[in-house]
């Protein structure tokens, strides 16, 4: 696929993903979704990629929301036929089988403060404003802000940040736990690639079956989850990488694991 909205490029097993259309402060069109899906479905195929890193391009905005033209002429069959295609990539990034960390580089709001929610692990930058304003549209969170936010920063927090529609900054971002950490701008992509790369050296499925087992498990009761977490730590128990692992660290040696 010819990208016309995003840059992807592929180094160091990192598959690199940015939002390209700085003029709209990288608004997601339909064209815009499309694309991430198409990058991230190469990013999850891909053996040689064991992690991903997105952003958006220029120095204002993450993605600073879906595209309010589109919106606009939207009537109620589409509007939920969109968020249900919104909904589907992003879906497809929270369970890649690999880490994506989204790096907010500016303004992250409505749409693109759920494309970051749907991210393994999120890190902004100092200037980095974060928010979901749809309710001053008319319209709610359509592409998962009203169940991820609150399953990450609990109900009380997220009922503020959706009703209010106001932006917070990255610093309470931080304190309520929206990001994992603030960084100055130049090091936003240096600590993203220092946390991939700290990913990478680790046994792939061992952390495919980890990411599943706290995706699936949110979703589970206690019981159901903590079953789900003994059936694939029974998996890891019959693959070379675990016996490489286990015997590596008795031999006192490093870990050359296959994804095996
Ligand atoms: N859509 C389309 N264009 C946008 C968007 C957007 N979300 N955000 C900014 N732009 C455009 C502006 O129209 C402007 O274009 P132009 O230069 O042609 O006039 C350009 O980007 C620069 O923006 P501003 O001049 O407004 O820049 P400022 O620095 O003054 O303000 C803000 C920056 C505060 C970020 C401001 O642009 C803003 O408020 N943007 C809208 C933010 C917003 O409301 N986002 C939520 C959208 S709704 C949503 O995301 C719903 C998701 C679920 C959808 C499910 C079904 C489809």
């Amino acid at each position: 696929m010819t990208y016309e909205n995003i840059l992807f490029e592929k180094k160091n097993s990192i598959g690199y993903v940015t939002v390209n259309r700085p003029k709209a402060l990288n608004a997601l069109n339909l064209a815009t979704l499309e694309e991430l899906r198409s990058a991230f479905t190469e990013i999850r195929d891909d053996a040689s990629l064991r992690a991903a890193i997105l952003t958006g391009a220029g120095e204002k905005a993450f993605v600073a929301g879906a595209d309010i033209n589109e919106l606009a002429q939207q009537d109620a069959v589409q509007g939920k036929a969109f968020a249900h295609r919104g909904q589907s990539v992003f879906d497809l990034i929270e369970n890649l089988g690999k880490p994506v960390i989204a790096c907010i580089n500016g303004f992250a709001l409505g749409g693109g403060c759920e494309l970051a929610l749907a991210c393994t692990i999120r890190l902004a930058s100092e200037n980095a404003k974060l928010g979901q304003p749809e309710v001053k549209l008319g319209i709610i969170p359509g592409y998962g802000g009203s169940q991820r936010l609150p399953r990450l920063v609990g109900k009380g927090i997220a009922m503020q940040i959706v009703l209010t529609g106001e932006m917070i900054t990255a610093q309470e971002a931080l304190r309520v736990g929206l990001v994992n950490e603030v960084t100055a701008p130049d090091d936003l992509i240096p600590r993203a690639e220092t946390i991939a790369q700290k990913i990478i050296a680790n046994a792939p499925l061992a952390v495919q079956y980890a990411l599943e087992a706290v995706n699936k498990g949110m979703g589970m009761t206690l019981a159901e989850g903590l079953f789900l977490e003994a059936a694939l730590f029974g998996v890891c128990c019959s693959t070379e990488d675990k016996k490489e692992g286990t015997t590596a660290f008795l031999e006192k040696r490093a870990a050359q694991f296959q994804g095996k």
